[in-house]
Formats: C-alpha cells, sequence, structure tokens
C-alpha cells in the first residue's frame, strides 16, 4: 500500500497571495519539442514583509530569471518539485523568468500540449504551472498580453484570449500574433491555441448593438459541422441577455475543437476549447444525443463568461461557486429551447445515475468540502449538479425575485473578484427576508438526505396532516448529520384523480411549497373533505430521496391523474422501481407486473403526441439506480428483472412498438427537439423490441440498413447488441459492426460509437471482444475520448459484465487503468471512480473488485489515481 500521500489541502489553511501581480506579458516561441516561453510580471509586495516569492511550477526547464533587468543569483532562488521560491528583494518589481517545455511530449493533456499537430492549452485547475512559474491560483487576477510565434505554414493560426492586437510575418518562415485580454483572469482561464484548421465564421450582435466576430476552428473539412455548435452559441448569448442580463465583453469570440481532451469543454476567457465531440455534428455523423450535448455544452462555456470568469473563485474549495450555478444556467437554457419537462427528467436521471451514486459511497464529499487531495478529483457531480440543484432549490425557497435580485447584486458586487460561496449566498440574503444560514448548511453537509411521508385525514376536521422526517445517513468523515431545509412542491389529490384546492397556513391553493427544516414536522392542510393522495417533491424541487409512505394503487391513479409531466413520470418511475427490487426476491409478482404494465400503457397512449416524453414513459430504471436500493445488489438478478419487465411491456405493446419502428421522417436532417423526440420514441421501441430474443431480428437489421440518420442507426445497432439468446441477432450484429466500420473507419467521433455499442454488448464472448478491441492500432490510450468510449461504456452502461461473477470486469478495466495511468493520471483517477459502488454488491464480487483495487494500491500510480484508490479502500463511516 503506497503510504507517501502528500497531505490535504484545507479550507482552513486559505491566505491571500502576499503579492499582486498588475500584468503579465507572455511569449511563445513555438517548437513541438523545446518551445521557449517569456514570462514578464510587474507587480508589488501585497502586505507583510515577505521576503520569498513563491511560484508553482511543474516539469519545466528554468532558462533564464530576472527582477527588474537584473539576473537573479542562483543562491537567491530555490527549485523545488513544486516550483520556485525567489528572494524578492524590492516592493515593487518586473519579474522576467524564462523556461522550456516540451508539449510534443506532454502526454497528460493539461499545460501546453500537441493533439492532432497543432499546439493547445488546458490549464484548469493546475495547468498553467506547467507552462510557466506563476502563482496558479485563482484568486491571483491579471491582465494578460501574449504574443506567439511559430512557423506559419504548420501553424497560420495563431490564438490566446482576449482581443487580436497586431500579426505580422517574421522572415519568410514564421510569423508572429499579439493579443490582449484587458479582463484581469486568474491563470486557469489562458489559453493559447496553434495550428491549421477551417475555420466556421458567424457574428453576433450585443444588446448594446456591438457587433462581435464568432469563429469555430476545426478540422480540414469540418466546417459545416460546426453549424449547429454556431447556432447553440448565439442563442446562448441571446438568452444570457434576456434572462440574466449578462451581455458579452470582448472583440470576438472564438471556439476550437481538438481532438484530445480529457472532458468536455474549457471556458478560457474568449478562446474556449473544446473536444471536439462537443462541437461537431450533421445528422449522419452525430446522434440527437449529441446535439443536445452540444447545445448545453456551448452554452455552459459561454455562461461561465460571467459565472465563472467575469467572477470566478477565491480558492479550488469554492469550484462549486462556478460550476454549480453554470450548471444551472444551462439547465435552464436547455430547459426554454426544449422541452421544460423532459430536461428535467433528464436532469434528474443524471443526478441519480451519478451523484446519488457518489454520495452514497465512500467518495462522498459536500458541494463545497473542507480539504481536498487533489483538485483534479473535485470535478465531479457532486460540485457540478448537486451544486446545480442547490442553486434551484435556493430559487424555489426564495421566489424568482428575490433569486434574481440576489444574482444582480452578486454581479454588481464581485465583478472582476474572485468570491467565495459566502459572498454568493450574502448578495441573497440581503434580497430576502428567508433566513440562509441553514440553507448554507446543504453546502458543508454530504450525504442525499431520506425524506419519509405519512399522511392522516381527520374527517371531521377535514384536515390532512403530512408528517414529514428527514435523515442524511454518515458520509466519509461526516457521521453527524444535521437537518436541511428542504423545498416540497406538494399537491394533494382525491382518491378519484383530482387535484385538490386545499388550505396551508392560510393560504388556498391546489400545490403548495412546503419546506421541511427539522428532522420531523407536520403540515396541516385543511379543506380536505376526503382522504387524499399527496404527491410530494414536485418537479424534484429538492435533491432527495423520497419514501412517499404510498401504495402502488395510489401511485397509479396519481400517475394516471396527474397533469404535471415531470411528477407523472416520477410515479412510475417508482412503481417500476419498487416492482423490480421485488421482482428480484421469490414472490410471484405478475399481478403487480400486469397493473404495472397497463399503467405505463395508459400514460404511454397519453402521451403519444409528445413523443420525447413517451419516450422516457417507456424507459425503465437502470441497473445503476437499482443498486442504490438493495443492499448486498446482484446486478445479475437486477437486470433479469429489468429485462422480464421490459419483455412484458414490449409483449403487450408489441403492435404499437412495430409501427412505431416504421415510421421515418423524409426532408433533410431536422435536429429539433421535435424530430429527436420522434427518434428518441422509435430508439426506445427498438430496444424493447430486441428484448423479444430474435423475434423482431429481421425488422432490427434491416432498421439498421435503412437508417438515414446516426441516432436511428446506433438504436439499431445497440438494439442487436442486445439480443440475447438469438443466433440470427449474432450474424446481424457482426455484419452490422464490418459495414459501420467499413464506412466511418476514418471518422474517430463515430468509431467511438462504435467501440462503445461493443462494450455495452451483452453477448457471449465479450470478454475477448474487449480485448481484440484493445489490441486494434486505432485504440489509441493518449486519446481520452477512445479510452472512455471503451473503458467508462463499459463500466457505466454494462453493469452484468463489469460486476461478473468471476470478477473478469473489474480485471480488465483495472489492466486498462495500469496502462493508462502513465500517460494521462486525469483519465485513469476517472477511470478508477467506476469502483465508487463497490461495497455496496455481494460478498462474491466485493472480494474481486477488492482484489483490483488492492492491485491498483499496489502499483504506484500518480497521484490522482492514488487519491480515489485511498479513498475507495477506506473503511466506510457507514
Ligand atoms: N471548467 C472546465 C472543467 C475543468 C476540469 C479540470 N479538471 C469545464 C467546465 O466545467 O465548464
Ligand atoms: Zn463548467
Amino acid at each position: 500500500m503506497r503510504t507517501d500521500t502528500s497531505p490535504p489541502v484545507r479550507l482552513s489553511n486559505y491566505r491571500p497571495y502576499p503579492f499582486v501581480i498588475e500584468h503579465v506579458q507572455l511569449d511563445f516561441l513555438l517548437e513541438a519539442n523545446k518551445t521557449r516561453v517569456i514570462n514578464k510580471m510587474t507587480g508589488k509586495r501585497s502586505y507583510g514583509e515577505h521576503a520569498l516569492m513563491k511560484l508553482d511550477g511543474e516539469d519545466l526547464k528554468l532558462v533564464s530569471i530576472a527582477i527588474n533587468g537584473l539576473a537573479v543569483p542562483e543562491d537567491q532562488y530555490e527549485i523545488t518539485e513544486e516550483g520556485i521560491s525567489i528572494q524578492m528583494p524590492v516592493d515593487e518589481f518586473i519579474l522576467e523568468i524564462e523556461t522550456e517545455i516540451s508539449p510534443e511530449t506532454n502526454t497528460q493533456l493539461s499545460g501546453l500540449y500537441m493533439s492532432g499537430g497543432r499546439f493547445c492549452t488546458q490549464c484548469e485547475a493546475e495547468g498553467f504551472r506547467r507552462i510557466t512559474y506563476y502563482p496558479d491560483r485563482p484568486d491571483v487576477l491579471a491582465p494578460f498580453d501574449v504574443r506567439i510565434e511559430a512557423n506559419k505554414a504548420a501553424y497560420p493560426f495563431l490564438l490566446s484570449n482576449g482581443n487580436p492586437v497586431r500579426q505580422g510575418n517574421i522572415g519568410t518562415e514564421r510569423h508572429f500574433a499579439e493579443w490582449s485580454d484587458p479582463h484581469p483572469k486568474p491563470s486557469y482561464l489562458f489559453a493559447l491555441v496553434a495550428g491549421d484548421f477551417d475555420v466556421y465564421n458567424d457574428s453576433f450582435t450585443t444588446i448594446s448593438g456591438k457587433e462581435t466576430p464568432l469563429s469555430i476552428y476545426v478540422d480540414k473539412g469540418d466546417s459545416q459541422r460546426a453549424a449547429y455548435a454556431m447556432d447553440a452559441l448565439k442563442r446562448s448569448m441571446s438568452w444570457d441577455e434576456d434572462v440574466f442580463g449578462r451581455e458579452y465583453d470582448l472583440d470576438v469570440f472564438n471556439i476550437v475543437a481538438v481532438r484530445d481532451f480529457n472532458f468536455g469543454a474549457m471556458e478560457n476567457k474568449g478562446l474556449n476549447i473544446f473536444n471536439s465531440a462537443y462541437v461537431l455534428a450533421d445528422g449522419q455523423t452525430a446522434t440527437d444525443t449529441d446535439f443536445e450535448a452540444i447545445e448545453s455544452i456551448v452554452a455552459h462555456e459561454y455562461f461561465h463568461n460571467w459565472t465563472g470568469n467575469r467572477i470566478t473563485c477565491r480558492d479550488w474549495f469554492q469550484l462549486c461557486l462556478k460550476e454549480g450555478l453554470t450548471v444551472y444556467r444551462d439547465q435552464e437554457f436547455s430547459a426554454d429551447m426544449r422541452s421544460r419537462a423532459v430536461t428535467r427528467i433528464k436532469d434528474v436521471i443524471r443526478l441519480r445515475a451519478r451523484q446519488f451514486a457518489e454520495d452514497a459511497g465512500p467518495l462522498a464529499h459536500s458541494v463545497r468540502p473542507d480539504e481536498y487531495a487533489r483538485i483534479d478529483n473535485l470535478y465531479t457531480a457532486t460540485v457540478y449538479e448537486k451544486g446545480a440543484e442547490l442553486i434551484r432549490l435556493l430559487r424555489t425557497i426564495i421566489g424568482d425575485t428575490a433569486f434574481f435580485a440576489g444574482l444582480n447584486r452578486y454581479f454588481d458586487t464581485y465583478d472582476g473578484q474572485a468570491a467565495t460561496i459566502e459572498d454568493f449566498l450574502n448578495s441573497m440574503q440581503l434580497s430576502t427576508s428567508e433566513d440562509l444560514r441553514e440553507f448554507a448548511r446543504w453546502y458543508s453537509q454530504s450525504g442525499t438526505p431520506v425524506v419519509s411521508a405519512t399522511g392522516t385525514h381527520d374527517t371531521i376536521a377535514r384536515t390532512y396532516t403530512l408528517s414529514l422526517k428527514q435523515k442524511t445517513e454518515p458520509t466519509p468523515g461526516q457521521t453527524d448529520k444535521k437537518p436541511l431545509p428542504i423545498a416540497l412542491r406538494t399537491a394533494l389529490f382525491s382518491n378519484k384523480g383530482k387535484r385538490l384546492t386545499t388550505k396551508l397556513n392560510g393560504n388556498s391553493d391546489d400545490e403548495h411549497l412546503i419546506i421541511l427544516r427539522d428532522t420531523q414536522q407536520d403540515f396541516v392542510f385543511t379543506d380536505v373533505s376526503s382522504e387524499p393522495i399527496h404527491s410530494l417533491n414536485r418537479g424534484f424541487s429538492s435533491p432527495i430521496r423520497l419514501e412517499d409512505g404510498l401504495n402502488d394503487a395510489n401511485r397509479s391513479a396519481l400517475a394516471a391523474a396527474d397533469n404535471d409531466p415531470f411528477a407523472q413520470w416520477e410515479g412510475l418511475q417508482t412503481l417500476a422501481r419498487n416492482l423490480l427490487l421485488d421482482m428480484v426476491g421469490e414472490e410471484d409478482q405478475t399481478d403487480r407486473l400486469n397493473a404495472f404494465i397497463d399503467a405505463i400503457d395508459e400514460a404511454f397512449t397519453a402521451a403519444i403526441d409528445d413523443p420525447a416524453y413517451a419516450a422516457l414513459i417507456l424507459r425503465m430504471p437502470t441497473v445503476g439506480e437499482l443498486i442504490l436500493d438493495q443492499a448486498e445488489a446482484n446486478p445479475s438478478s437486477l437486470h433479469t428483472a429489468r429485462l422480464k419487465l421490459k419483455r412484458a411491456i414490449a409483449r403487450h405493446m408489441e403492435s404499437s412498438l412495430v409501427a412505431t419502428i416504421q415510421h421515418s421522417e423524409t426532408g433533410a436532417f431536422d435536429p429539433s427537439a421535435e424530430a429527436a423526440g420522434r427518434r428518441a420514441l422509435k430508439a426506445t421501441a427498438i430496444d424493447l423490441l430486441s428484448r423479444l430474443h430474435d423475434e423482431h431480428s429481421d425488422r432490427i437489421s434491416s432498421s439498421f440498413h435503412s437508417a438515414t440518420t446516426m441516432t436511428e442507426k446506433l438504436a439499431a445497432l445497440n438494439a442487436l447488441a442486445n439480443i440475447e439468446g438469438g443466433s440470427q441477432s449474432g450474424e446481424y450484429f457482426d455484419a452490422a459492426l464490418t459495414e459501420f466500420e467499413e464506412e466511418w473507419a476514418e471518422a474517430p467521433l463515430v468509431m467511438d460509437k462504435w467501440y462503445s455499442v461493443q462494450a455495452m454488448s451483452v453477448r457471449q464472448d465479450l470478454r475477448a471482444r474487449l480485448q481484440r478491441l484493445c489490441a486494434r492500432p486505432d485504440f489509441d490510450l493518449k486519446n481520452p475520448n477512445r479510452v472512455r468510449a471503451l473503458a467508462g461504456a463499459f463500466a457505466m452502461n454494462n453493469p452484468v459484465a463489469f460486476h461478473a461473477p468471476d470478477g473478469w470486469g473489474y480485471e480488465f478495466l483495472t489492466d486498462l487503468i495500469l496502462k493508462v495511468d502513465d500517460l494521462n493520471p486525469a483519465l485513469s483517477a476517472r477511470l478508477v471512480t467506476s469502483f465508487e459502488s463497490w461495497r455496496r454488491f455481494s460478498a462474491d464480487r466485493q472480494i474481486h473488485a477488492e482484489k483490483q483495487l488492492r492491485r491498483l494500491d499496489d502499483a504506484n500510480l500518480s497521484k490522482n489515481a492514488q487519491d480515489i484508490i485511498t479513498r475507495a479502500l477506506a473503511l466506510s463511516s457507514n
């Protein structure tokens, strides 16, 4: 076991930086194997008598160092593994440091690296220190001027943050460009790109009438595939003006797509850098899910311009300040662009799949933690998705007027500064009469609260008393949990399914907002003439797990009656979840199963005019979700139960599903939410029919061949991958894979899908198949998209194989992690998180998972991976 882990970084140790950097001038002489960086920092001592100026630095070769034009003697500075400490003899200084780096050999994809023969950067969170010595922390803000010099033929475009200043030739072979970013920014927002691209150009006129050129830089030949991203960008710019009153603030806005990127995209000021998977799309090569992701990620990065860039984080503990708020903003944008109900349902599915699982395991941490070992590992579903839920919850509690007043106050007060969660909440507090002190606890307390409800009707008093309890289970390092303010949008229905107008605290309405503040509280509704059925946490108003105390009959009645699509969907999901968990047991559930199918059929028929929603009605809870509700979970039996349920639905609705998959769209590809909804329904129908063994293989195979969009093609391919117990479909699957590969071998983003389909397949011989895939020349361990396409899809979306009883799935992933870690620690650490729920599984699986975790623990891996391994193995506190 590794013992040399460094002590964690603690919030309580925060101290401001003792120097101010007033201006940064960076000069780059770009060469793939030997780039020179000349960094001229103008600054002064800020407070105290600090003689030592500490700058962060990693993998840098120092060439020279001078203060106010004089070389610093060697005994006046010290280079360590973390950076450099310089004796600062003066109060005001121009500190000039020249370093050398090798972008070509930088496989970590952090700092300045090469992707597809181009230079690009990734600095958040601590990549800038891999470019030059600098106080690489978010509370040191400075305006940057950048000059880039490079070979002209190889790197015709030279880009950085801010506004273009000038460019020109140097002799015949080289050229330069200068950029100036007037907005003081922390180093994590620095960006540089150099290379050859095709450019998709457009412009946007801001609300104050400023025409702003917009450009998206993509691979040669790909510019038309950037059209949708550009459209999403313009809609985001306009939406942020309309809804949040935020205008763009530079002369230009650039986006660059790169192939090798550790995550989705990065909000560098004026120069967003994107994983090409989230820029490039057309109907032939991208699915509707890709289009949806592009729209939301383009919006997310753009929205960071205010929530993250103009106001940044004081330290990385405050990460949720920019991420939670920005995710909330992008979710609202998607809700306005698409269907609000469908967007909300998808947000909740994602929250449950990723954040609830994180909260329930050894990696649980609060939205604003007190300490961390490795900052890269703090970019989690809790910080992002739960962080967004907290913003939504705050808005629900204080109301729209106070919410927007508070936000405007926050923007006015902290513009150009590095802020904290307390600063944000103070701005909100000054705009509302609600006391937000208890709300702040949501940021420091980890774990998902469980709310349980019971109701009592008094016929004579005509009251309904709703008794609510909340409880949060202990999480690592946090055993003592306090009550949180939990907002529950609540409606009461008659047993005939009519929404009742009742009184609560003197207000008469057909929906009330309850705020549960204590561990246990009663809420008394009056004017309730007959025994009602309660519908709680409507719209998922709080990120909790609900034990609603209802029986199946009540839930079915609600699902049939509710006019709120989210509540209806949630009711059906709860019915499905409970049924599936019971189907794993011995007892016969045939009657319940039949009743459930009738409920689904009825809801589906009523929803048919909204195909995106109808598709969600037919979606059944995943094995990953069910695991959270089962002690000693057995993924195979959960999968079998799920398959049985889906098979029964498919049999019951067979003819209408067949009709659905026979529908084809005509005309040009339409990426709208409506058209995507129709395709989603078709995909759901194909998936269900594929559960009837080989019965519909012919139909599914011909659907693959006749598909005109990638969404339909992939739906059919996935269905063929999932048919269990059919030999015909096996042949179809292999033939389809071959055809797909022949068509798309030169399109890496499409081939990623080809890898994923196979990694998620339930066909026999999967282990051998995966090994063959890993041995292919195009399986590039340096490309995170490719690694995730295989390993991520396998570990996250193939629970039966990943959790195989003999442990091969765990072993396969571990082998891969061991290979990736040396090249890319951020990626390997992310793969290790696939083990996060290991203690929830049956004993045999735990033995295999622990064996592989111990193997990783013994392997002396990167600090990032080690952090996750250590936490995963730690004895849980609950
Ligand atoms: N801020 C970046 C994420 C950076 C991740 C660094 N490990 C993208 C985003 O959230 O918008
Ligand atoms: Zn973000």
